[in-house]
């Protein structure tokens, strides 16, 4: 991509109205426009990381074995009459009548839909385990809206639901959801601990947040700051097997960690004084496991082995992927912009030209421009006729993790420089050279 041809409104000065640095920094970055309080269009930048990361909770999602499926944003008010919770839902619900007068809703999450779903579709337990999934937007008439797309009126999540045949079958589902949570944040760069949480209007006993710690997070957590340090990193994990899952659920909450609706002072007294740490942390995801509540009064049942109708048990599983957005920025940026990490990055590499219409200085650009498309990686180009300040600056704000800057005067000596956004260091050496270097820092990634 050419920046001379790109859209990115890039702001010169700090919006009034943004409080926190990821609101700031993605309203100067050009990344979003509010259009009404909680509402926002996504410019080219800030869908390109959007992207990124729904990218990877499909991967991470069908990874685990759970398939994807799309339901509508507009959902019948019936439905929700069946569980009880049209009335229950209060103000959050945007509620519409269509034109023959009947009710209508912009779906807050999707519990009735799949269960409706579900109880035309499967009667048998031969068709379990089964989780279906979608990545969809959802509408939440938040009282106090703020933050951008923190905490939005519109937004974009990933909502999963699993059916099982009995308790021990929803609870290896529960398990497997915590563990394909763990590395879908860890390849976007994100530290998130699970913590015990409060299940609100979904229901159930059993359900955990996953919390970015952040000083400009919304949540008051309670931990032993040994949660910290816990990797999944690269191991390989069958999600069928029941034991290896629970066995790495266990490992990442036995230490205490908790958010201010559960935390339990007693306990967290017991730990060693050193490691007892109370902050704030940025909700992304949250699961649940509420057994048959949506089964039951919506009549999803299935027929066991041994020929008995039972209802089916369920969990529902959210990410909340535009909210990411503000998570990864809050947990890595500098004064001068975004850090992006490599995983959720909307260009791989910036290539600025310190002196455009040099003909040399043009044809290095271009060139690396082919050599890194040619290995699946596309570059933000800055062709403009900008200062090289200017240039900087901008790349410092969008955050792309790797630079290479060309000029004369490097070329005459045959090198180009690549430059780490987050260490500001810089290396000289051949374009071949820095096209293959960042070819393998990506390698990892995709
Ligand atoms: N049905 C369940 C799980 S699928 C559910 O709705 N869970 S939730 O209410 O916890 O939402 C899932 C995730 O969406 C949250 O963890 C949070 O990251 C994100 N989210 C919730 N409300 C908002 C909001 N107003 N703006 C941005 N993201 C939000």
């Amino acid at each position: 991509m050419r920046l001379s041809r790109y859209f990115l409104p890039v702001l010169k000065e700090n919006p009034a109205e943004a409080q926190i640095v990821s609101h700031r920094y993605m309203l100067r970055a050009g990344m979003i426009r509010q259009q009404a309080a909680g509402i926002y269009s996504w410019l080219p930048l800030g869908y390109r990381v959007l992207k990124r990361i729904e990218q990877i909770v499909h991967e991470e999602q069908q990874r685990a074995g759970h398939i994807p499926l799309l339901m509508p944003t507009l959902q019948p008010a019936d439905l929700w009459r069946e569980s009880g919770r049209y009335d229950d839902y209060g103000q959050e619900m945007l509620r519409i009548k269509d034109r023959h007068e009947r009710d209508m809703l912009y779906g807050p999450t999707n519990e009735e839909m799949i269960t409706d779903i579900f109880r035309a579709h499967v009667s048998s337990y031969k068709d379990l385990p089964l989780t279906l999934y979608h990545i969809q937007w959802k509408f939440r008439d938040e009282m106090r809206p703020r933050f951008g797309v923190m905490r939005g009126r519109e937004f974009y999540m990933k909502d999963g639901y699993n059916f099982d045949v009995d308790k021990a079958a929803a609870l290896h589902a529960y398990n497997r959801h915590m563990v394909s949570y763990l590395r879908t944040y860890e390849r976007m760069g994100l530290t998130a601990i699970p913590m015990r949480a409060a299940s609100g209007p979904i229901g159930g006993d059993n359900t955990h947040e996953f919390l970015v710690l952040a000083n400009t997070g919304e949540s008051e957590v309670f931990y032993d700051d040994r949660v910290t340090g816990l990797k999944l990193g690269a191991r390989q994990v069958d999600y069928d097997d029941r034991a290896e899952v629970e066995g790495i659920c266990k490992e990442f909450t036995t230490l205490y960690a908790r958010t201010d609706e559960t935390h339990d002072p007693a306990l967290f007294d017991q730990i060693p004084e050193d490691h007892r740490k109370v902050g704030r942390g940025i909700e992304v995801g949250q699961i649940f496991y509420f057994g048959t509540k949506y089964s039951e009064a919506m009549g999803a049942t299935v027929v066991t082995k041994d020929g008995s109708k039972v209802p089916v048990e369920m969990g529902s599983h959210g990410i909340g992927v535009s909210r990411l957005l503000g998570a990864i920025i809050e947990a890595s940026h500098d004064d001068k912009g975004i850090i992006w990490p490599e995983g959720v990055t909307p260009f791989p590499v910036g290539i600025v030209n310190l002196k455009q219409g040099d003909a040399a200085a043009d044809a290095a650009c271009e060139g690396l421009e082919k050599a890194l498309l040619a290995k699946g990686l596309e570059p933000l180009y800055d062709d403009r006729d900008e200062r090289a300040g200017a240039k900087f600056a901008t790349m410092d704000l969008i955050g792309l993790p790797w630079r290479i800057t060309v000029g004369p005067r490097g070329l005459a000596n045959g090198v180009v420089e690549l430059t780490s956004r987050r260490t500001g260091e810089s290396e000289e050496m051949s374009p071949e050279a820095a096209v293959d270097r960042i070819a393998q820092i990506y390698a990892a990634h995709r």
